[in-house]
């Protein structure tokens, strides 16, 4: 792809759009960057691409400087069917996302992990193991550092590990991951789609491009993900496998028994895997089976599992004070992730809901609120309609903030219980991200 003097357009310019403008100018491309945000909205950003030297256009997105640009490239926070997108393909231009853009030039196998959630530990993962069996590895994508920034350092890992939303998706093309990874799909961004359908139709084209000698890692016990097998052209590897008569990883016991196509079967230790729910367990298994099909040794394998300390913002353990177990579950922005965590204590939860709602519905929680929860605490924009549907079924009540909440579980809570963030939101209402949640939590909790 030849982008020298290509008039390119970078629609959104937060972190994607900044590395995009990067290796656009280093490829010698004439750049206008778009965001609808001000200046002082995009801070830092708004200073790199000033510091880029290219052209910014901030506010209302213009009709005539889509129309007027050789290629798009968007980032993923900015919804695919915008209009002046919708009228720029009609116009012929091509539209494309960054994930796109990197892997036109990504020459090296990619691991791609998506689903709704567990992304980020399995992501997490799959790059320790390879990185525990002497491989040279990238890890990247939606997980933090865009793709592109790897194509434009020059690097040459031997694996490029990539956590891959659904929003990257959308607009991809030609990508063609060596391993795709589908954990799961359950109700989220119906604030961006249509319907569920749509959604798990965005998750099903990570495999669009696979061909007979690429693998795709699924969830056996996940009734969506059957739906979309027959689309699959790969070779199949399942996880949540009970009986030994399909390929892929057995969870038993605290043992993963992995049978691959042509290798005789192998066995991985759980007794030192140290992150808490079963879908961990789920996570773990996952990863062992994409790390093994990417080159992964046993060895390497094994230790990853038995020092990997989960991730922030992820059922962490924050404190405890006076026998009363705080956790920050901030990532837990979808109903699905919700019932995953509350499903993984036995003891009596206060459970802190809330943010900006994704336009789902909170009645699947139905059921594990009843049986577990002690106390709701609702915040945010979304906490009347939490209340509205979860709020009968235990003792409930609204906070005005996060602080709020917390100084209210811990007035509630008793020896022996658990207080749990885990919010079935997104932050956007009240913070910067759902890492900025985590950190408000964990302070809160510290000034109890
Ligand atoms: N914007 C426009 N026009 C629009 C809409 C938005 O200009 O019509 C602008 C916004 O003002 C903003 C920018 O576009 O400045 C949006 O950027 P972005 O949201 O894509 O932000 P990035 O910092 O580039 O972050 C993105 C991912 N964000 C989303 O998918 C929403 C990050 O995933 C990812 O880590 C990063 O790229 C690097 O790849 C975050 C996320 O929440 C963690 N992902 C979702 C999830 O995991 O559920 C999918």
């Amino acid at each position: 792809m030849n982008l020298e003097n290509k008039k390119v357009l970078v629609v959104g310019l937060a972190r994607t759009g900044v590395a995009v403008a990067r290796f656009l100018k280093n490829q010698g491309a004439r750049i206008t960057a778009a965001d609808i945000r001000t200046r002082d909205e995009l801070g830092r950003y708004a200073q790199q691409a000033i510091d880029m030297d290219i052209c910014l256009e901030l506010g209302p997105h213009k009709a005539e400087t889509f129309s007027g640009c050789d290629l798009i490239v968007v980032s993923p926070g900015v919804p695919h069917t915008i209009e002046p997108l919708e009228e720029a393909r009609k116009a012929g231009i091509p539209v494309i996302g960054e994930l796109e853009l990197a892997a036109r030039y990504i020459n090296q196998p990619i691991v791609a992990i998506t689903g709704t959630n567990g992304k980020t530990t399995t992501t997490s993962l799959v790059g320790e193991m390879l990185r525990a069996s002497d491989l040279n590895v990238f890890v990247g994508g939606n997980i933090g550092q865009p793709l592109i920034d790897y194509v434009d350092s020059g690097l040459h890992a031997d694996v490029v590990v990539a956590e891959i939303s659904s929003f990257q998706l959308d607009t991809m093309e030609s990508f063609r991951p060596r391993v795709g990874v589908l954990l799961n799909v359950s109700e989220d961004h119906l604030d961006r789609y249509d319907d569920f359908q749509q959604y798990v139709r965005s998750k099903g084209r990570l495999f669009e491009n696979q061909q007979a000698t690429d693998v795709a890692v699924l969830n056996m016990a996940d009734r969506r993900i059957g739906d979309l097998e027959e689309i699959i052209r790969s070779q199949k590897l399942y996880f949540n496998i009970n009986s030994d008569t399909a390929d892929g990883v057995e969870i038993r016991g605290d043992e993963l028994i992995c049978r691959l196509p042509g290798r005789s079967p192998l066995t991985l230790s759980l007794a030192n895997f140290d992150v808490k729910g079963s879908h961990n367990l789920e996570n773990a298994a996952a990863a062992s089976l994409a790390a093994l099909a990417a080159g992964g040794a046993q060895k390497g394998l094994q230790r990853t599992l038995d020092t990997f300390g989960g991730l922030p913002h992820r059922m962490q353990h924050v404190k405890t004070i006076n026998g009363v177990r705080y956790y920050n579950d901030s990532k837990a922005t979808n109903v699905g992730a919700v019932m995953r965590s509350v499903e993984s204590f036995d003891a009596p939860l206060i459970l802190i809901m809330g943010g900006r709602d994704k336009g789902g519905s909170y009645a699947r929680l139905k059921e594990p609120i009843a049986e577990r929860v002690k106390r709701l605490i609702a915040m945010g924009e979304a906490g009347q309609k939490i209340l509205s549907a979860l709020g009968g079924l235990t003792d409930s009540q609204r906070a005005k903030s996060l602080k709020e909440a917390v100084d209210l579980a811990g007035q509630a809570a008793a020896s022996g219980d658990v207080v749990l963030l885990s919010p079935a939101c997104s932050s956007f209402d009240m913070f910067t991200d759902y890492a900025e949640r985590g950190e408000a939590f964990c302070r809160a909790v510290e000034g109890l």
